[in-house]
């Protein structure tokens, strides 16, 4: 036990797992299948969880249908404070969270750790929400009227998330909407359900001292079949999903089938624009932290480098210099900065696109190598691949979730570079690299980049949680964490009053009885 393992799931309280969760209560899996979670850092097992049934699920349902009356009546600014809590919770244990989410997941600890600091800060950011639920007023057309708009809890949220952020996701959704009055059931990704029980263990001591009604806070862990359950049920009005676009549009398509509300953070295909005024040393660390971070398994992955060809030869040098000492290792080792994909099936994918860009005319120019040694034995490493290819590719217009940057060469204005930005089903993050003002407002005008996210010299990955998350096209439009996105976990209401002794009508109608 060579990374203290033992002690961290021993803080955390993980161990062999039951299938379904409410607020301080744990059931279902004596008969269920159960699935050996192994770290993809080493192949050792860790836990085994039990996978619910649609039925555990549908005892989840009733446990968060029995809460939502008592917790929407709550007043927020007092489910902020159960928030609050949940916050400093998490800041205890963010160490052991943040090692778990590593190991588990695979990604680098000091990665590990933001994700949990992510939570923290989404709890902050929700505390202060929860004095602020606010509407517009506007003035009536009519004497005598006032009229404003409301916003009242909405009900039960579901959340799908996916394995790369295994716990921050979940929290971005689940201290909105607990805010804002909703019950939640969450469906993480069946790769990654021990970081959920880490995360249900330790809101469960906060839920307990404070009285908070069973069934406001659930967790399923399960299979495709309770998220196609949950997405198709009309008593959950919102289901928050992260994940594939092949997942999205069988969620989008499921909960639009019953007029539900789907918020999607799906696929990127996320592109830097380098031009010839870039200042390159800023651009580089941009650039590997966005490719080869998180092995390049982030929504906001840089996948594509856009760059103007009287620099191409000049970045493609420094990428290949710097790529040629990337630290790939064991996630928890000081120093790494590559851990390993999610598991072999990652690994086949990664390579299975090399293959088929070099097939489309792209050409290998450094990486793309399964690592085997003694000491990442057991594990799924790769070697971060720079391919020199075209947008048109096939392969480059598709997501493949692993560390491949492809190098795209543009010539003549910024118009072009962005045309090539734009030229893909996706739009998540973007950025630009550029000292001058005139291409920077051109990417960030009406005609620029057609993504969610739009940054000037900073590079497409690693997002505050401050501003709102999520991106166009095939990305799903869903917007979550900070900013206003907090309105999709509340239902909108109008009210005009007339304190007045007349009854006129709006637009002006005559209707005399
Ligand atoms: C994701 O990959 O699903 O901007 C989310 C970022 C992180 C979130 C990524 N804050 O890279």
């Amino acid at each position: 036990d060579p990374h203290g393992m033992r002690d961290v799931l021993r803080q955390l309280g993980v161990q062999s797992q039951n299938a379904a969760y409410s607020t301080g209560r744990q059931w279902g899996g004596a008969s269920n299948p159960s699935r050996q979670i192994v770290s993809p850092a080493d192949g050792q097992p860790i836990a085994a969880v039990a996978q619910a049934s649609v039925a555990d699920y549908e005892t989840v349902v009733k446990a968060a249908e029995a809460a939502f009356p008592a917790w929407r009546l709550m007043p927020a600014p007092q489910r902020g404070d159960i928030v609050r809590q949940i916050g400093l919770a998490l800041r205890h244990n963010k160490e052991a969270l943040g090692k778990l989410v590593s190991y588990e997941m695979g990604k680098i600890l000091q990665e590990g750790l933001g994700e949990v600091q992510e939570m923290i800060d989404i709890c902050d950011f929700a505390v202060g929400l929860s004095r602020q639920l606010h509407g517009f007023t506007m003035h009536s057309e009519r004497p005598a009227h006032r009229m404003y708009e409301q916003y009242h809890p909405l009900g039960i949220v579901g959340i799908i998330s996916a394995f790369n952020f295994p716990v921050a996701v979940w929290s971005w959704n689940a201290m909105l909407a607990a805010v804002c009055g909703d019950v939640c059931i969450w469906k993480p990704s069946e790769k990654t359900p021990l970081a959920a029980v880490a995360v249900q263990n330790i809101i469960e001591k906060v839920l307990a001292d404070n009285d908070v009604p069973e069934g406001v806070f659930n967790l399923v862990l399960g299979h495709a079949d309770v998220g196609q359950a949950m997405s198709a049920d009309e008593r959950v009005p919102l289901v928050s999903a992260t994940g594939s676009t092949c997942m999205g549009r069988a969620v989008g398509a499921a909960v639009g089938q019953r007029l539900g509300r789907a918020l999607l953070e799906l696929g990127g295909n996320n592109a830097i624009i380098l031009t010839p005024q870039a200042d390159l040393d800023m651009a580089m660390r941009a650039i590997v932290f966005g490719a080869v971070g998180t092995a390049g398994q982030r929504c906001t992955t840089t996948r594509r480098l856009i760059i103007h060809e009287s620099i191409y030869e000049e970045v493609s040098q420094r990428l290949l210099t710097a790529y040629a000492k990337l630290p790939v290792g064991h996630p928890l080792q000081n120093g790494t900065l590559v851990g390993p994909l999610i598991d072999a099936d990652a690994v086949g994918i990664f390579t299975h696109a090399l293959e088929a860009v070099q097939k489309e005319g792209g050409t290998l120019l450094t990486g793309g190598q399964v690592l085997s040694s003694a000491e990442l034995h057991g594990g799924h490493y790769v070697l971060p691949a720079l391919v020199a290819a075209e947008n048109h590719y096939p392969t480059v217009q598709a997501e493949t979730f692993a560390p491949i940057l492809y190098l795209i060469k543009y010539s003549g204005g910024v118009e072009n570079a962005i045309a090539l930005q734009n030229g893909v089903r996706q739009g998540l993050s973007s950025a630009i690299f550029t000292l001058n003002l005139r291409e920077a407002e051109a990417f960030l005008g009406h005609a620029g980049s057609d993504c969610g996210i739009a940054n000037v010299n900073i590079g497409t990955s690693g997002a505050e949680i401050g501003g709102a998350f999520g991106g166009e096209k095939e990305t799903g439009g869903g917007r979550e964490s900070g900013s206003d996105a907090w309105r999709v976990y509340m239902r909108r209401q109008t009210n005009t009053i007339n304190y007045g002794t007349e009854l006129p009508l709006a637009q002006g109608i005559k209707f005399d009885i």
